[in-house]
């Protein structure tokens, strides 16, 4: 992305609005990494008084493009600074993260209909789906397969492909941003919520949740072990 400390104010940095906003929790380390927000408040996390809780507020995080959190708003957001884009002439690409459970939002698939209609080839949405949220499996609560079709039918380019490789993650959004039809792309992240965790991968139940001493030392050991054995994949097989 063009974005950066030197240029997060800039009219013509590209956006990125992450809808589901309790992701907040890793967009602020990485915004304190870019230098642009206080790292110095990190700890303060979700603490009474701090600037920043669960859900971050752009007019206390420096840096960040939209309050999120009430999920369902990310991709009309996403779309009207798409549509700026075009109106202003800027060359700018907006990026959308979204929940899968977060797509149980109808204003979802307003947003969608509005994007292909309107031919939105500069707004690149992406889908964590993960088939967890926050209280079961999405298959259970509200069913969203056949998901990639669905995004088919509102006249979207889909790619699938493993959410946790960056590799691949970096060539979709190279093909998306190469694209040369005239429909708005949805790249859907295959993903597990709690990857590298053992005792929270793929389970529901940690969507949030309080670690005790020894599940804390438990995920921080696994974390590490699944880092090493990344880096040897990595390393042997170039993902
Ligand atoms: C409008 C709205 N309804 C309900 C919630 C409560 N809520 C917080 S997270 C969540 C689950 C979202 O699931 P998903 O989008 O799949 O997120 P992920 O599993 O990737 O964390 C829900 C329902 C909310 N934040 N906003």
């Amino acid at each position: 992305m063009n974005f950066g400390k030197e240029n997060y104010l800039s009219p013509d940095r590209d956006r990125l609005i992450i809808s589901k906003g309790h992701a907040g929790v890793i967009t602020a380390p990485i915004l304190a990494d870019l230098g642009i927000m206080d790292e110095a408040l990190l700890p303060s996390y979700n603490h009474t008084g701090s600037p920043f809780g669960v859900h971050l507020d752009k007019r206390k995080v420096k840096g960040l493009e939209a309050s999120t959190g009430s999920l369902g708003h990310g991709l009309s957001i996403g779309l009207g600074l798409a549509m700026a884009a075009r109106l202003n002439q800027k060359d700018y690409t907006t990026y959308v993260l979204l929940g899968d459970g977060e797509c149980d939002e109808g204003s979802i698939w307003e947003a969608a209909m509005s994007a292909a209609h309107f031919k939105m080839t500069n707004l690149i949405t992406l889908v964590d789906r993960n088939n967890c949220m926050i209280d079961g499996r999405t298959e259970d609560v509200m069913a969203l397969e056949p998901f990639a079709d669905k995004w088919r039918a509102f006249g979207f380019e889909v790619m699938e492909i493993d959410g946790h490789l960056f590799p691949e993650i970096i060539s979709a959004l190279e093909k998306a941003k190469a694209n040369k039809t005239d429909k708005p792309v949805c790249i859907i992240l295959n993903t597990f919520k709690g990857e590298g965790v053992g005792f929270m991968r793929d389970n529901y139940k940690w969507h949030y949740g309080t670690l005790n001493e020894e599940q804390l030392a438990e995920a921080f050991a696994d974390l590490e072990a699944y880092e090493t054995a990344r880096i040897a994949r990595a390393e042997k097989e170039g993902k």
